[in-house]
């Protein structure tokens, strides 16, 4: 029962023509088909390097390791389709981790390795991790899970210099299997490689199906063609220090630079002068950042004491850019190409700058790129629906093969995000102009993103609502300078409660990872709703900017 679209849908793609995608592999077949059979990659050359130690693994190593921890993944018991969570932070073993999982047919579910105890019992339970590989410092945060049955891996320890916490298996002892064992295991395309988590357009934090045909056509849809969209290639050097638990950098830096046969550097963490050194060092020539880091570049007095002109690329995305910033950079790294991508969990990569192609086109600061190659974008009327011509606003929508399976045991959210037509609904508002370029000029969702990290106003919700003096409560974004964003806090006292927004905080703000801790609070009478009962966001972040924040 199919019905036909309406003939005056308005569709966009992308300047580039569509390419032959091999979504047929599976996803580590597919990132190092350059380096098998009649393939024209130099295997010998650099994959990764650790910033933190100058460590290097060149491309051999990088599928040989990844394979042996297959292998002592397999002997532990962890088979086709079993869930492991990855709790590290930037590091080689976060990529050769994953690419393990991705050969047994396993499923990775990524999450920030700072999160609470509370956080991350939650989403490994829920993705039913039967592994987490993470560091030693993390290891007391998992006690109940390891009660549970959980198998921890912890990548320090094992070896001669430091002794291996209790009960945790070693890394270095699970890396150390015999390649040759690898159980090669029948992949479908339509499996499920790895589960981030997302809170999508509504509620809460929900299990993102990436299957390998999904993440394929993601990466080849910036990497693959004759004139590939995100131009990267062999002699570059890409600088990683966004989080690896995040679909930015996994998807769009690690991977596609896999797949091209670039140096990946990975970082820790952003910090700025340490970035500029390494960027001197190694002569990085592709810098992905999100709009805090380019203000930071914008606001050092020091960018001049380092030699930065080996920088021929900066992309930007995750948060919204305002194009003085990007007019600002630009001038500090005057060899660079600048422009931005526009990606969600869900659905990848969305838009990306045409200034990164190999035949470059011309584009404009401000905007956040132009939709992906075989892939259809839409921009529908948020009242009506019908889809709406250039410049004109509207929900942004995205067709292709690169879209999540859905939400992990949520058919009804993911019905509500996926359409019938098979239109994913990103929640953002934004226009497609005269040359196919996208800007992003609202958010229809509740999302609150503090430096383009998830914050989901429901999670915080229900952890107020929890407390027995908090009848009702309501969390939305406050603009920052900073952040872009941050959460800020509507909350009804129960009757006769003294609770005082110290108290509200410190509540909150021990269950949560420092970037969801809520900065204000705000007593009111009751929260506005809609007869339906949902929340009117809109009204109290108007509120906020005409009564609270004169
Ligand atoms: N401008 C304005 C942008 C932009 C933006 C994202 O945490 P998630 O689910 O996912 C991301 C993914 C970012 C990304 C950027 C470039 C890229 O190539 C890629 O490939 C996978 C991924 O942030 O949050 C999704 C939401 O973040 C906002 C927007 O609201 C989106 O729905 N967002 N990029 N350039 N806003």
């Amino acid at each position: 029962d199919h019905e036909e679209e309406p003939s005056s849908d308005f569709i966009f793609r992308s300047k580039l023509p569509d390419i032959s995608i091999p979504n047929h592999l599976p996803l580590a077949d597919y990132v190092f088909q350059k380096f098998s059979g009649d393939g024209d990659g130099d295997s010998t050359t650099t994959c990764l390097i650790d910033g933190a130690t100058d460590r290097i693994f060149t491309y051999n190593d990088v599928q040989i390791i990844s394979r042996r921890i297959a292998v002592g993944m397999h002997r532990l018991g962890i088979r086709h389709r079993d869930t492991v969570m990855l709790l590290l932070p930037n590091s080689p073993e976060f990529a050769l981790s994953f690419l393990a999982v991705a050969y047994l047919g396993a499923v990775s579910t990524t999450a920030n390795p700072f999160y609470t105890q509370a956080e991350i019992s939650k989403q490994a339970k829920a993705s039913a991790a039967k592994m987490i590989i993470t560091k030693r410092c993390h290891v007391d945060k998992l006690t109940n899970l390891q009660n549970d049955g959980v198998l921890i891996v912890c990548v320090e320890g094992g070896d001669d210099d430091v002794p291996l916490v209790d009960g945790c298996v070693s890394f270095t002892e699970l890396a150390q299997a015999d390649e040759t064992e690898f159980p090669k295991p029948e992949i479908s395309p339509e499996d499920t490689v790895s589960i981030p988590y997302s809170s999508g357009t509504t509620g809460l934090p929900k299990g993102v199906m990436i299957t390998h045909k999904g993440l394929v056509t993601s990466i080849a849809q910036k990497v693959d063609g004759e004139n590939p969209n995100l131009n990267f290639t062999a002699d570059d050097v890409i600088l990683c220090f966004l989080p690896m638990f995040h679909t930015y950098a996994f998807n769009s830096l690690v991977l596609s630079a896999m797949r091209t046969g670039s140096a990946i550097l990975i970082m820790l963490r952003f910090e700025l002068n340490l970035v500029m050194e390494l960027i001197q060092r190694y002569k990085v020539t592709v810098v992905p950042v999100a709009p805090p880091v380019v203000l930071a570049f914008v606001k050092s007095q020091e960018t001049e004491k380092y030699d930065l002109s080996s920088v021929r690329m900066m992309l930007s995305g995750a948060a919204t850019l305002k194009k003085e910033l990007e007019d600002a950079v630009r001038l500090k790294f005057p060899n660079a190409v600048f422009g931005q991508g526009y990606g969600m969990t869900e659905a990848g990569t969305v838009a990306k700058s045409l200034a990164f192609a190999k035949n470059p086109f011309k584009t404009k600061s401000g905007a956040c790129g132009t939709v992906v190659r075989n892939a259809e974008m839409k921009v529908v009327d948020t009242i009506n629906g019908t889809s709406l011509p250039r410049n004109k606003s509207g929900e942004i929508c995205i067709r292709g093969d690169q879209l999540m399976k859905g939400y992990l045991n949520d058919p009804e959210a993911t019905a509500q995000t996926i359409d019938k037509d098979g239109w994913l609904h990103t929640g953002d508002i934004g226009f497609v102009d005269d040359d196919g370029e996208i800007f992003i000029v609202d958010r229809l969702k509740e999302l609150i993103k503090f430096k383009g990290y998830q914050v989901a106003p429901a999670e915080l919700e229900a952890l107020l609502i929890s407390h027995p003096y908090i009848d009702d409560a309501a969390v939305v974004a406050m603009k920052d300078e900073v952040a872009d964003e941050v959460p800020v806090a509507f909350v009804v006292r129960s009757e006769g409660s003294q609770i005082t927004e110290d108290d509200v905080k410190s509540y909150v703000n021990k269950e949560v990872v420092h970037y969801k801790r809520i900065k204000m609070v705000f007593f009111i009478e009751a929260i506005p709703k809609a007869v339906s009962g949902k929340i009117l966001r809109k009204e109290l972040r108007a509120k906020l900017e005409t009564e609270y924040l004169k």
